[in-house]
């Protein structure tokens, strides 16, 4: 039986819709994220060393890592559906996305993250100024920049087919889901990108994404 070490508020939430989209039976076991520092409770790192979410066991396997997983998910139990044929235009794309999720778009959202943490956070009023101060500077000199043309990006490769990899939905929006969540919460992400916005609804519309939504229960990304 395959186990979804399941975070709340996490990138494991893609595993469990993977999952529902293939029909396949698993287990979720939870952990809760610390109230205050938000990072995963030592126990996970009883599964794997990192300690991260996601991290999945299936018989003698355990591993880790968000892409691998869904490539190591959709190799196994997917009869061809959700991942485009070798060789093909649609592949390549696949590979692309599958690999800009984690690689390229998530980076420069984390960045965010910390630094409007940093920006807004309780900290000792002499070193206040100088904190901020640096925070907006980074952020407006290479996080907010790199994020809008990544959205730009995004936006024009949905300009011309439906989903990510081509005409048919794929693993590589199940990996791309996270980012895009991440930016509609924290990262400027709004109805002014049309494709976008549309890709978060129809995702959200899909019965998989729904029941992985019921299993997982709540999710509400970082802000
Ligand atoms: N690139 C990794 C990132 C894993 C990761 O950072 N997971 C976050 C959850 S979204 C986590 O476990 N955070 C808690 C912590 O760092 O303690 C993946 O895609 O699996």
């Amino acid at each position: 039986m395959i186990v979804v070490h399941h975070l709340n508020n996490s990138r494991s939430q893609r595993v469990l819709w993977l999952l529902e989209e293939l029909g396949q039976p698993y287990e979720v076991r939870r952990y809760q994220r610390d109230a205050k520092t938000m990072l995963a409770p030592p126990a996970l790192r009883a599964v794997h060393p990192l300690g991260k979410s996601p991290v999945i066991t299936d018989g003698d396997v355990t591993l880790a890592e968000s892409g691998a997983i869904l490539e190591y998910l959709a190799s196994r139990y997917d009869d061809g559906k959700l991942v485009p044929g070798d060789g093909t235009p649609e592949r390549l794309r696949y590979v692309y996305w599958m690999h800009f999720a984690e690689g390229s778009a998530m980076p420069p959202l984390l960045l965010k993250l910390i630094f409007d943490r940093i920006e807004s956070g309780p900290m000792p009023f002499f070193v206040r100024p100088i904190a901020r101060g640096i925070a907006r500077k980074v952020k407006d000199a290479m996080v907010l920049p790199n994020l809008e043309r990544q959205l730009d990006f995004m936006e024009s490769e949905l300009g011309g087919r439906e989903w990510f990899a081509g005409p048919a939905f794929s693993t590589a929006d199940i990996q791309m889901s996270f980012p895009l969540e991440a930016a509609a919460v924290r990262g400027g992400l709004d109805e002014r990108r049309p494709k976008l916005w549309d890709f978060l609804k129809k995702i959200h519309a899909r019965p998989a994404y729904r029941r992985a939504l019921e299993k997982g229960g709540k999710y509400e990304l970082l802000r």
